[in-house]
Protein backbone atom coordinates (compact mmCIF):
# COMPACT_ATOMS: atom_id res chain seq x y z
CA UNK A 1 0.00 0.00 0.00
CA UNK A 2 0.91 3.33 -1.25
CA UNK A 3 1.51 5.93 2.22
CA UNK A 4 1.03 9.74 1.63
CA UNK A 5 3.91 11.37 2.85
CA UNK A 6 5.69 14.78 2.10
CA UNK A 7 8.69 15.00 -0.28
CA UNK A 8 11.16 18.03 -1.37
CA UNK A 9 12.47 18.02 -4.85
CA UNK A 10 15.60 19.80 -5.41
CA UNK A 11 16.23 20.87 -9.03
CA UNK A 12 19.38 22.94 -10.37
CA UNK A 13 18.89 23.82 -14.12
CA UNK A 14 22.26 23.48 -15.26
CA UNK A 15 21.48 24.20 -19.36
CA UNK A 16 18.13 23.05 -21.77
CA UNK A 17 14.71 22.05 -20.26
CA UNK A 18 16.00 18.21 -18.92
CA UNK A 19 16.82 19.40 -15.47
CA UNK A 20 13.80 20.78 -14.64
CA UNK A 21 11.79 18.66 -17.56
CA UNK A 22 12.42 15.66 -15.26
CA UNK A 23 12.13 16.80 -11.86
CA UNK A 24 8.77 19.21 -12.80
CA UNK A 25 7.48 15.55 -14.50
CA UNK A 26 8.73 13.24 -11.25
CA UNK A 27 6.80 16.00 -9.08
CA UNK A 28 3.49 15.82 -10.82
CA UNK A 29 3.45 11.73 -11.16
CA UNK A 30 4.27 11.71 -6.92
CA UNK A 31 1.34 14.71 -6.71
CA UNK A 32 -0.94 11.78 -8.72
CA UNK A 33 -0.14 9.06 -5.99
CA UNK A 34 -0.67 11.42 -3.30
CA UNK A 35 1.77 12.91 -2.17
CA UNK A 36 2.76 16.48 -1.12
CA UNK A 37 5.78 17.54 -3.20
CA UNK A 38 7.49 20.58 -2.70
CA UNK A 39 10.48 22.00 -5.62
CA UNK A 40 12.66 24.32 -5.13
CA UNK A 41 14.28 25.55 -8.45
CA UNK A 42 17.20 27.59 -9.01
CA UNK A 43 15.42 29.77 -11.59
CA UNK A 44 12.40 29.88 -12.92
CA UNK A 45 12.69 31.23 -16.61
CA UNK A 46 13.36 27.71 -17.75
CA UNK A 47 10.53 26.39 -16.18
CA UNK A 48 8.44 28.97 -17.72
CA UNK A 49 9.41 27.62 -20.97
CA UNK A 50 7.98 24.62 -20.50
CA UNK A 51 4.94 25.17 -17.57
CA UNK A 52 3.79 28.89 -18.98
CA UNK A 53 1.62 29.51 -15.80
CA UNK A 54 4.93 29.80 -13.67
CA UNK A 55 5.23 33.31 -12.03
CA UNK A 56 8.75 33.95 -12.85
CA UNK A 57 8.66 36.86 -10.13
CA UNK A 58 7.16 35.08 -6.94
CA UNK A 59 9.47 33.48 -4.64
CA UNK A 60 6.86 30.39 -3.74
CA UNK A 61 3.61 29.57 -5.54
CA UNK A 62 1.68 26.29 -6.17
CA UNK A 63 1.01 24.74 -9.76
CA UNK A 64 -1.40 22.06 -9.45
CA UNK A 65 -0.70 21.13 -5.93
CA UNK A 66 2.72 21.64 -6.12
CA UNK A 67 4.48 24.44 -3.96
CA UNK A 68 6.99 25.75 -6.39
CA UNK A 69 10.34 27.75 -4.28
CA UNK A 70 12.62 29.33 -5.66
CA UNK A 71 16.18 28.32 -5.00
CA UNK A 72 18.59 31.07 -5.36
CA UNK A 73 20.53 33.80 -3.14
CA UNK A 74 17.23 36.25 -3.28
CA UNK A 75 16.82 37.10 0.29
CA UNK A 76 13.49 35.87 0.38
CA UNK A 77 14.75 32.47 -0.89
CA UNK A 78 17.03 32.59 1.64
CA UNK A 79 14.74 32.88 4.43
CA UNK A 80 12.41 30.45 3.39
CA UNK A 81 15.35 27.73 3.39
CA UNK A 82 16.57 28.82 6.96
CA UNK A 83 13.86 28.56 8.61
CA UNK A 84 12.29 25.33 6.74
CA UNK A 85 11.54 21.85 8.21
CA UNK A 86 12.51 19.07 5.68
CA UNK A 87 10.16 16.70 4.64
CA UNK A 88 9.80 13.16 4.65
CA UNK A 89 11.71 12.37 1.60
CA UNK A 90 14.39 14.51 0.54
CA UNK A 91 14.84 13.76 -3.91
CA UNK A 92 18.27 15.70 -4.60
CA UNK A 93 18.15 15.72 -8.39
CA UNK A 94 21.28 15.10 -10.28
CA UNK A 95 23.51 15.64 -7.67
CA UNK A 96 22.56 18.92 -7.18
CA UNK A 97 24.16 19.91 -4.46
CA UNK A 98 21.21 20.96 -1.30
CA UNK A 99 22.66 24.43 0.44
CA UNK A 100 23.71 24.59 3.35
CA UNK A 101 21.01 25.88 5.15
CA UNK A 102 18.13 22.94 4.43
CA UNK A 103 20.99 20.52 4.94
CA UNK A 104 21.59 22.05 8.39
CA UNK A 105 18.09 21.08 9.11
CA UNK A 106 18.05 17.83 8.06
CA UNK A 107 17.71 14.69 10.80
CA UNK A 108 17.47 11.25 10.38
CA UNK A 109 13.99 11.31 10.34
CA UNK A 110 14.15 12.05 6.98
CA UNK A 111 15.17 9.96 3.59
CA UNK A 112 17.84 11.55 1.52
CA UNK A 113 17.71 10.61 -1.82
CA UNK A 114 20.09 10.93 -4.96
CA UNK A 115 18.33 10.77 -8.45
CA UNK A 116 20.49 10.08 -10.74
CA UNK A 117 20.67 10.51 -14.72
CA UNK A 118 18.72 7.99 -17.13
CA UNK A 119 21.30 5.43 -18.46
CA UNK A 120 20.81 1.70 -20.16
CA UNK A 121 24.51 1.06 -19.03
CA UNK A 122 24.97 -2.00 -16.97
CA UNK A 123 27.01 -0.68 -13.78
CA UNK A 124 23.57 1.44 -12.92
CA UNK A 125 21.99 -1.73 -12.05
CA UNK A 126 25.22 -2.50 -9.34
CA UNK A 127 24.98 1.38 -7.94
CA UNK A 128 21.00 1.54 -7.62
CA UNK A 129 19.54 2.15 -4.09
CA UNK A 130 23.23 1.79 -3.01
CA UNK A 131 23.78 4.04 0.30
CA UNK A 132 26.33 6.51 0.85
CA UNK A 133 27.46 8.04 3.62
CA UNK A 134 29.11 12.06 4.11
CA UNK A 135 29.13 14.84 6.18
CA UNK A 136 27.49 13.13 8.70
CA UNK A 137 24.27 12.31 6.43
CA UNK A 138 23.29 8.80 4.69
CA UNK A 139 22.23 9.58 1.12
CA UNK A 140 20.59 7.13 -1.18
CA UNK A 141 21.33 6.89 -5.15
CA UNK A 142 18.52 6.06 -7.00
CA UNK A 143 18.66 5.03 -10.61
CA UNK A 144 16.23 5.14 -13.68
CA UNK A 145 16.71 2.78 -15.97
CA UNK A 146 15.06 0.11 -18.20
CA UNK A 147 15.46 -3.22 -16.21
CA UNK A 148 13.55 -4.19 -12.73
CA UNK A 149 16.92 -3.74 -11.21
CA UNK A 150 16.72 -0.08 -11.80
CA UNK A 151 13.63 2.59 -10.65
CA UNK A 152 12.38 2.44 -13.49
CA UNK A 153 11.57 5.39 -16.08
CA UNK A 154 9.60 8.43 -15.38
CA UNK A 155 6.06 8.67 -16.20
CA UNK A 156 2.43 8.79 -15.20
CA UNK A 157 0.21 5.85 -13.66
CA UNK A 158 -2.41 7.36 -15.59
CA UNK A 159 -0.58 6.78 -19.01
CA UNK A 160 -3.57 4.76 -20.48
CA UNK A 161 -5.91 7.93 -20.49
CA UNK A 162 -3.00 9.53 -22.83
CA UNK A 163 -4.71 9.78 -26.21
CA UNK A 164 -3.32 11.38 -29.47
CA UNK A 165 -5.66 14.54 -30.78
CA UNK A 166 -4.37 12.76 -34.18
CA UNK A 167 -1.74 14.45 -36.97
CA UNK A 168 -5.08 16.91 -38.65
CA UNK A 169 -5.75 19.24 -35.17
CA UNK A 170 -2.02 19.39 -34.74
CA UNK A 171 -1.93 20.53 -38.73
CA UNK A 172 -4.28 22.78 -37.98
CA UNK A 173 -3.10 24.12 -34.74
CA UNK A 174 0.14 24.91 -36.39
CA UNK A 175 -1.20 25.97 -39.48
CA UNK A 176 0.20 23.46 -41.57
CA UNK A 177 -3.44 21.96 -43.03
CA UNK A 178 -3.18 23.79 -46.53
CA UNK A 179 0.48 22.79 -47.08
CA UNK A 180 0.59 18.66 -46.26
CA UNK A 181 -2.11 16.20 -47.85
CA UNK A 182 -3.26 13.21 -46.28
CA UNK A 183 -0.12 10.80 -46.73
CA UNK A 184 2.58 13.65 -45.88
CA UNK A 185 4.84 11.85 -42.63
CA UNK A 186 5.14 14.52 -40.12
CA UNK A 187 8.73 14.28 -38.05
CA UNK A 188 9.25 16.53 -35.00
CA UNK A 189 13.05 17.60 -34.84
CA UNK A 190 13.64 18.74 -31.01
CA UNK A 191 17.72 18.23 -31.22
CA UNK A 192 20.85 20.31 -30.84
CA UNK A 193 23.07 22.19 -32.91
CA UNK A 194 23.65 19.38 -35.38
CA UNK A 195 24.92 19.48 -38.86
CA UNK A 196 23.67 15.85 -40.05
CA UNK A 197 19.94 16.90 -38.94
CA UNK A 198 20.54 19.86 -41.15
CA UNK A 199 21.75 18.31 -44.17
CA UNK A 200 19.12 16.06 -43.62
CA UNK A 201 16.53 18.85 -43.93
CA UNK A 202 18.44 20.02 -47.11
CA UNK A 203 18.53 17.03 -48.67
CA UNK A 204 15.13 14.92 -47.96
CA UNK A 205 12.97 14.86 -51.21
CA UNK A 206 10.75 12.54 -49.53
CA UNK A 207 6.87 13.48 -48.80
CA UNK A 208 7.52 14.74 -45.23
CA UNK A 209 7.26 17.95 -43.38
CA UNK A 210 9.47 18.35 -40.27
CA UNK A 211 7.96 20.39 -36.88
CA UNK A 212 10.63 21.91 -34.66
CA UNK A 213 9.98 23.55 -31.83
CA UNK A 214 11.77 26.57 -31.26
CA UNK A 215 15.34 26.66 -29.50
CA UNK A 216 19.00 26.21 -30.43
CA UNK A 217 18.01 23.57 -33.41
CA UNK A 218 15.89 25.81 -34.82
CA UNK A 219 18.51 29.04 -34.48
CA UNK A 220 21.07 27.26 -36.09
CA UNK A 221 18.64 25.94 -39.04
CA UNK A 222 18.02 29.66 -39.37
CA UNK A 223 21.58 30.44 -39.19
CA UNK A 224 22.42 27.95 -42.02
CA UNK A 225 19.88 27.92 -44.32
CA UNK A 226 20.94 29.99 -47.11
CA UNK A 227 24.32 27.34 -47.50
CA UNK A 228 22.34 24.73 -47.10
CA UNK A 229 19.53 26.18 -50.14
CA UNK A 230 16.70 26.63 -47.55
CA UNK A 231 14.81 28.92 -48.13
CA UNK A 232 13.19 31.25 -45.52
CA UNK A 233 9.36 31.72 -46.22
CA UNK A 234 7.92 33.49 -43.64
CA UNK A 235 9.32 33.73 -40.02
CA UNK A 236 8.60 30.26 -39.37
CA UNK A 237 8.07 28.73 -42.34
CA UNK A 238 10.99 27.34 -44.54
CA UNK A 239 11.38 24.65 -48.06
CA UNK A 240 14.30 23.22 -49.02
CA UNK A 241 15.70 22.68 -52.56
CA UNK A 242 12.99 20.08 -53.27
CA UNK A 243 10.02 21.52 -52.05
CA UNK A 244 10.11 19.75 -48.34
CA UNK A 245 9.23 22.00 -45.32
CA UNK A 246 9.99 22.43 -42.57
CA UNK A 247 8.11 24.60 -39.73
CA UNK A 248 9.18 26.05 -36.75
CA UNK A 249 6.58 26.11 -33.84
CA UNK A 250 6.82 27.73 -30.29
CA UNK A 251 7.94 25.79 -27.01
CA UNK A 252 4.73 24.60 -25.51
CA UNK A 253 3.84 22.75 -22.18
CA UNK A 254 4.85 19.55 -21.52
CA UNK A 255 1.26 18.18 -22.05
CA UNK A 256 1.14 19.58 -25.57
CA UNK A 257 4.77 18.54 -26.48
CA UNK A 258 3.13 14.89 -25.91
CA UNK A 259 0.65 15.31 -28.09
CA UNK A 260 3.02 16.92 -30.95
CA UNK A 261 4.98 13.57 -30.35
CA UNK A 262 1.97 11.48 -30.60
CA UNK A 263 0.38 12.93 -33.55
CA UNK A 264 3.58 12.86 -35.49
CA UNK A 265 4.97 9.17 -37.72
CA UNK A 266 8.33 9.87 -36.31
CA UNK A 267 10.44 11.89 -33.98
CA UNK A 268 13.79 13.18 -33.12
CA UNK A 269 14.18 13.84 -29.57
CA UNK A 270 17.11 14.66 -27.16
CA UNK A 271 18.44 14.71 -23.66
CA UNK A 272 16.66 12.40 -21.48
CA UNK A 273 12.82 13.63 -21.09
CA UNK A 274 12.02 13.90 -24.02
CA UNK A 275 13.80 10.72 -24.83
CA UNK A 276 11.79 8.86 -22.17
CA UNK A 277 8.13 10.77 -23.67
CA UNK A 278 9.03 9.04 -27.29
CA UNK A 279 9.30 5.64 -25.62
CA UNK A 280 6.68 6.04 -23.33
CA UNK A 281 4.12 7.45 -26.05
CA UNK A 282 4.94 4.29 -28.14
CA UNK A 283 6.91 6.29 -30.93
CA UNK A 284 8.99 5.72 -33.60
CA UNK A 285 11.98 7.72 -32.71
CA UNK A 286 15.93 8.66 -33.14
CA UNK A 287 17.69 10.20 -30.28
CA UNK A 288 19.95 12.87 -30.10
CA UNK A 289 22.13 12.18 -26.78
CA UNK A 290 23.55 14.99 -24.58
CA UNK A 291 27.19 15.30 -25.92
CA UNK A 292 30.02 13.91 -23.35
CA UNK A 293 33.52 14.14 -22.56
CA UNK A 294 35.59 12.11 -24.16
CA UNK A 295 32.24 10.56 -26.72
CA UNK A 296 31.30 8.76 -23.32
CA UNK A 297 27.59 9.63 -24.72
CA UNK A 298 27.97 7.05 -27.46
CA UNK A 299 28.34 3.84 -25.47
CA UNK A 300 25.46 4.95 -23.81
CA UNK A 301 23.87 4.92 -27.08
CA UNK A 302 25.13 1.61 -28.22
CA UNK A 303 24.16 0.11 -24.39
CA UNK A 304 20.39 2.00 -25.08
CA UNK A 305 20.45 0.39 -29.30
CA UNK A 306 21.48 -3.00 -28.03
CA UNK A 307 18.21 -3.18 -25.49
CA UNK A 308 16.19 -1.75 -27.92
CA UNK A 309 17.12 -4.41 -30.58
CA UNK A 310 15.06 -6.67 -28.48
CA UNK A 311 12.02 -5.55 -29.97
CA UNK A 312 13.28 -5.41 -34.07
CA UNK A 313 12.47 -8.20 -35.67
CA UNK A 314 13.86 -7.06 -38.98
CA UNK A 315 17.35 -6.76 -39.20
CA UNK A 316 17.69 -4.45 -41.96
CA UNK A 317 15.62 -2.18 -40.43
CA UNK A 318 17.37 -2.62 -36.92
CA UNK A 319 20.83 -1.87 -39.21
CA UNK A 320 19.09 1.56 -40.44
CA UNK A 321 18.04 2.79 -36.98
CA UNK A 322 21.85 2.08 -36.21
CA UNK A 323 23.33 3.67 -38.65
CA UNK A 324 21.04 6.75 -38.51
CA UNK A 325 21.71 6.99 -34.61
CA UNK A 326 25.17 6.61 -34.67
CA UNK A 327 25.18 9.41 -37.70
CA UNK A 328 23.46 11.64 -36.28
CA UNK A 329 25.31 11.40 -33.12
CA UNK A 330 29.14 11.69 -34.71
CA UNK A 331 29.42 15.31 -35.10
CA UNK A 332 31.85 15.30 -38.04
CA UNK A 333 29.31 13.60 -39.97
CA UNK A 334 28.33 14.97 -43.09
CA UNK A 335 24.90 14.09 -44.88
CA UNK A 336 25.84 11.66 -47.22
CA UNK A 337 23.27 11.64 -50.30
CA UNK A 338 23.84 7.41 -51.13
CA UNK A 339 24.28 5.92 -48.48
CA UNK A 340 22.43 7.79 -45.58
CA UNK A 341 19.43 8.86 -47.20
CA UNK A 342 19.21 6.78 -50.26
CA UNK A 343 19.75 2.97 -48.15
CA UNK A 344 19.19 3.93 -44.61
CA UNK A 345 16.87 6.80 -43.82
CA UNK A 346 14.12 5.59 -46.82
CA UNK A 347 14.81 2.34 -45.53
CA UNK A 348 13.66 3.81 -42.01
CA UNK A 349 10.62 5.98 -44.09
CA UNK A 350 9.36 2.90 -45.56
CA UNK A 351 9.06 0.75 -42.81
CA UNK A 352 7.53 2.91 -40.22
CA UNK A 353 4.37 0.76 -39.24
CA UNK A 354 7.03 -2.14 -38.50
CA UNK A 355 8.97 0.38 -36.12
CA UNK A 356 5.51 1.36 -34.68
CA UNK A 357 4.98 -1.89 -34.14
CA UNK A 358 8.53 -2.04 -32.54
CA UNK A 359 7.64 0.94 -30.37
CA UNK A 360 4.54 -0.76 -28.98
CA UNK A 361 6.41 -3.44 -27.85
CA UNK A 362 9.23 -2.06 -25.97
CA UNK A 363 6.44 0.42 -24.39
CA UNK A 364 4.89 -2.46 -23.14
CA UNK A 365 8.23 -4.18 -21.39
CA UNK A 366 9.48 -0.71 -19.96
CA UNK A 367 5.84 -0.09 -18.69
CA UNK A 368 6.41 -3.32 -16.64
CA UNK A 369 9.14 -1.87 -14.49
CA UNK A 370 6.74 0.32 -12.71
CA UNK A 371 6.98 4.45 -12.53
CA UNK A 372 9.71 5.85 -11.63
CA UNK A 373 7.56 7.61 -8.60
CA UNK A 374 5.95 4.78 -7.67
CA UNK A 375 9.23 2.73 -7.27
CA UNK A 376 10.48 5.71 -5.46
CA UNK A 377 7.60 5.75 -3.03
CA UNK A 378 7.97 2.09 -2.20
CA UNK A 379 11.80 2.44 -2.21
CA UNK A 380 11.05 5.35 0.63
CA UNK A 381 8.76 2.91 2.31
CA UNK A 382 10.91 0.12 2.78
CA UNK A 383 13.58 2.55 4.11
CA UNK A 384 11.53 4.07 6.71
CA UNK A 385 12.65 3.60 10.30
O1 LIG B 1 16.51 20.05 -22.91
P1 LIG B 1 17.29 18.79 -22.87
O2 LIG B 1 18.40 18.70 -23.79
O3 LIG B 1 17.80 18.58 -21.44
C1 LIG B 1 18.89 17.98 -20.86
C2 LIG B 1 19.79 18.96 -20.22
O4 LIG B 1 20.65 19.47 -21.20
C3 LIG B 1 20.52 18.33 -19.10
O5 LIG B 1 21.51 19.17 -18.56
C4 LIG B 1 21.09 17.03 -19.54
O6 LIG B 1 21.73 16.46 -18.52
C5 LIG B 1 19.97 16.16 -20.01
O7 LIG B 1 19.34 16.77 -21.12
C6 LIG B 1 20.39 14.78 -20.37
O8 LIG B 1 16.31 17.54 -23.18
P2 LIG B 1 15.15 16.81 -22.39
O9 LIG B 1 15.71 16.01 -21.26
O10 LIG B 1 14.40 16.09 -23.38
O11 LIG B 1 14.25 17.95 -21.75
C7 LIG B 1 13.39 18.74 -22.50
C8 LIG B 1 12.13 19.04 -21.71
O12 LIG B 1 11.38 20.05 -22.36
C9 LIG B 1 11.20 17.82 -21.59
O13 LIG B 1 10.61 17.78 -20.30
C10 LIG B 1 10.12 18.11 -22.62
C11 LIG B 1 10.05 19.59 -22.53
N1 LIG B 1 9.46 20.29 -23.69
C12 LIG B 1 8.26 20.96 -23.52
O14 LIG B 1 7.66 20.94 -22.43
N2 LIG B 1 7.75 21.64 -24.59
C13 LIG B 1 8.36 21.67 -25.80
O15 LIG B 1 7.84 22.31 -26.73
C14 LIG B 1 9.56 20.93 -25.97
C15 LIG B 1 10.23 20.90 -27.29
C16 LIG B 1 10.09 20.26 -24.89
Amino acid sequence: MIKNKTWDVFCKIIDNYGDIGVSYRLSKNLVELNQVVRMFVSELHSFKKIEPRIDTSKCEQIIDNIQIILWDNSACSVSILDSIVPSDIIIEMFACNLPDNYIFHITDKSIWINLEYLSAEDWVEECHEKLSFSNGHFKYFFFPGFTDKTGGLNFEQNLITKQSQGKQIIETKYGIDKIVSRNTLCCSIFCYENKTILSLLANVDENIIFIVPEGVFSAYLMRYSELYRITVLDGSLMVNQFGVYIKIIPMTNQHDYDQLLMSCDLNIVRGEDSFVRAQILSTPFFWNIYQQKYNAHLKKLDDFLEKYKVCVDDDQLFESLVYISNSLNTPTYEYDNSIFYKVHFINILQNLEKLQNSATRWQNRIMKIGTLARNLILFAQSREK
